[in-house]
């Protein structure tokens, strides 16, 4: 466990490299980010997580290992079910657009990623309080997804499950009333209502394209909040042709249908430029903030963790807001 303080951006000291940001606040009133950790030169993620927490937003502590790859009993397992990802024979609009324009660049992240099949590496996870439990949802380079579950919100989380689904960037959510949803996907977004055991669903009613890249300029990293009686489905926006935002739609329930509302916060521009960009939005305090990631040492692997405070108009909308650093 390592303790700093700062309150500018990146959050965390070079060495913690956090991307895929999911913050929430915990029972205990702490705000905690659930993230990957690029820890690779040539690559994004890798074999573990670690929980970072703040009681203040100026005090910061990464905690120890949350959960290792290497825990993953399916991943090795050549008869583990594989699930089908995305058609790159058959590329939608937007993918033939991308590929044109930074054919070099995706063709070896696409290669890295294919290489990266065989590594246990944890990719961006969420994570959610329910019933006294603390459960972590995660993804793996092979397209399996999985819930591990902690009796503390830092972990260590144990007896890892797959679920029924395969994908990447899963994002979890529990309504008022107590049901929780599970989401995830990339180019195609799904849904889902959990089972009350929080770590199984039923497969046959996954509502699937609830954000689209058509309509909705859905890319990945699925994030869900609800503010007031409004549904807010947060994700990685392709709205300006790659996808360095972070863009939104709004519903009146948890399965859509979504509008598309406009795009929060926009991580290209930074040195170098950024690949991607994956968050959320959470309320600590009364103040809403933007959780995102920007790239860093000079290559797109290294990514950090950062933090803006936006604004919910009345209208329900968020202004978009630029990224700040120290
Ligand atoms: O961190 C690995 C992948 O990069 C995530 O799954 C995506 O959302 C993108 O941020």
């Amino acid at each position: 466990m390592r303790e700093y303080i700062n309150q500018r951006n990146p959050i965390l000291p070079l060495k913690y490299h956090v991307p895929d940001v999911e913050g929430h606040v915990m029972p205990d009133g702490k705000l905690y980010i659930y993230g990957s950790f690029d820890a690779l030169e040539d690559r994004f993620c890798s074999e573990k997580y670690h929980v970072v927490s703040t009681p203040d937003m100026k005090c910061w502590t990464v905690h120890d290992t949350a959960l290792s790859g290497r825990q993953i009993p399916w991943f090795n397992d050549p008869d583990a079910p594989k699930y089908q990802g995305i058609d790159w024979l058959h590329p939608t609009p937007f993918i033939q657009k991308m590929v044109q324009g930074y054919a070099a660049e995706w063709k070896e992240s696409y290669e890295k990623e294919q290489e990266s099949e065989k590594l246990p590496l944890l990719w961006a996870p969420d994570c959610i309080y329910k019933n006294g439990k603390y459960y972590l949802y995660f993804c793996m380079p092979d397209d399996s997804e999985g819930v591990a579950v902690s009796e503390h919100p830092e972990g260590p989380f144990i007896n890892p499950v797959q679920l029924p689904c395969g994908g990447i960037d899963p994002a979890i959510f529990v309504d008022d009333d107590g049901q929780a949803y599970y989401y995830w996907g990339q180019l195609f977004s799904h849904g889902v209502k959990m089972n009350d055991d929080m770590v199984s669903f039923n497969a046959e009613n996954i509502v699937d394209n609830l954000v689209t890249e058509e309509e909705h300029f859905f890319h990945e990293g699925s994030s869900m909040r609800k503010i007031g009686d409004t549904y807010y489905y947060i994700y990685a926006d392709m709205e300006r042709g790659k996808p360095t935002s972070l863009g939104y739609s709004t519903s009146k329930s948890p399965l859509g249908s979504f509008t598309y509302r406009g795009i929060i916060i926009d991580n290209d521009g930074c040195d170098p430029a950024s690949w991607n960009n994956h968050g959320s939005i959470e309320n600590v305090n009364g103040q809403w903030y933007v959780f995102y990631h920007r790239c860093s040492r000079g290559c797109q692997q290294y990514r950090r963790l950062c933090i803006e405070p936006i604004t919910i108009n009345p209208d329900g909308s968020i202004d978009e807001v630029k990224m700040t650093s120290q």
